[in-house]
């Protein structure tokens, strides 16, 4: 068993209920068990004009491997009725995989840690919530530094 998080976003149909509902599915993915999720946080999206997100920070103990793990939270976001289509588009339902155990991941369809967490208050807090004060990422980085250098704007704690 590996320890991951991932973060979760909606901002269409129901953003709170898309997030439990995918909290659900994550919890009986096959050799998996949810560990604990964060708070839910509402913020302005970083597109201008779309509606308001929700998002949130699970952490997975799982066996499953990170392309294995990706392929089955695609298969979630489908199930919730997911398209894909413009990037940073509006969507029901986004599931990120932030953190894999102490790896890093550079492969086409998956990079880990998640290339734009530094700049993701949305995520950054969330994460906080779950990890311990020292907490390093993979490529060397600090969550104290990453959080001192994203300020908790814009953010609305549910
Ligand atoms: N995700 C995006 C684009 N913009 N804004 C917020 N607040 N939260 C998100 O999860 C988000 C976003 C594309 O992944
Ligand atoms: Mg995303
Ligand atoms: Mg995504």
């Amino acid at each position: 068993m590996v320890r991951v998080h991932i973060g979760l976003g909606s901002n269409l149909d129901s953003p709170q209920r898309q997030l439990r509902d995918a909290l659900q599915a994550m919890a009986g993915l096959p050799n998996t068990r949810l560990v604990e999720t964060s708070s839910f946080y509402t913020s302005d999206s970083l597109l201008p004009g779309q509606p308001r997100y929700t998002n949130a920070v699970v952490a997975l103990d799982t066996e499953l491997v990170p392309l294995t793990l990706l392929d089955a939270l695609q298969a979630i976001e489908s199930e919730q009725g997911r398209e894909r289509g413009e990037r940073w588009g509006p969507r029901t339902l986004d599931l990120d995989i932030i953190t894999y155990a102490d790896r890093v991941i550079d492969e086409p369809r998956l990079k880990v840690p998640h290339y734009h967490l530094h700049a993701r208050a949305f995520v950054l807090y969330p994460l906080a919530e779950l990890v311990d004060e020292g907490f390093m990422l993979a490529d060397g980085r600090s969550l104290r530094a990453l959080l001192a250098a994203c300020p908790f704007v814009g953010l609305e704690k549910l």
